[in-house]
């Protein structure tokens, strides 16, 4: 199975961003976390992002905060599919990232996920591997009956509790 790059622009970003590394580790698909800014080390995160491909890598994970253009700078040096998380941070709220990230001009696109969205970024990584692995697909359908089911039981206490 191809791996997921986890990358991030700091270390500060860690605590949403290991929900990522979580997720795709209960669907058992491989993956790897680094640290590189495109800013701070932009050296680094190119090398990394233009040996992604023949590295085994089959999708690639951004997360940047404040001037975000970590998934754009990497989305620029691949063809593998790049998907941005904004990072909230303490002056705007994640709306400078955001805007930094989603707003690519046509030609190198990075599919953005909500502020702080780890989660969804690992979700979309596996349905983009799922594509062509029946195994990882039904993992997936799996995961939304569960979640379905959890619902549904919240529904009922709801109802038990407020409807005569
Ligand atoms: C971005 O700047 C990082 O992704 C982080 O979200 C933000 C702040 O970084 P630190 O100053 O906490 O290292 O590049």
């Amino acid at each position: 199975m191809k791996k997921v790059a986890i990358i991030m622009g700091s270390d500060s970003d860690l605590p949403v961003v290991s929900k990522a590394a979580d997720t795709l580790k209960e669907f058992g698909v491989p993956y790897e976390v680094h640290i590189f800014s495109a800013h701070r080390t932009p050296v680094e995160a190119r090398d990394f992002t233009v040996n992604a491909r023949e590295n085994g890598f089959g999708v690639i994970i951004a997360a940047a905060g404040m001037a975000a253009h970590l998934a754009g700078a990497i989305a620029a040096n691949t063809t593998l599919p790049v998907i941005g998380i904004p990072m909230k941070s303490k002056y705007l709220d994640g709306i400078d990232a955001l805007l930094s990230t989603v707003q690519m001009p046509s030609g190198i696109p990075v599919a953005t996920v909500a502020i702080d969205g780890a989660v969804n970024a690992a979700l979309l990584s596996i349905e983009m591997l799922a594509i062509s692995d029946a195994e990882l697909a039904e993992k997936l359908n799996n995961k939304r009956k569960s979640d379905t089911a959890k619902v549904l039981e919240k529904n009922a206490a709801v109802e038990a509790q407020f409807n005569f």
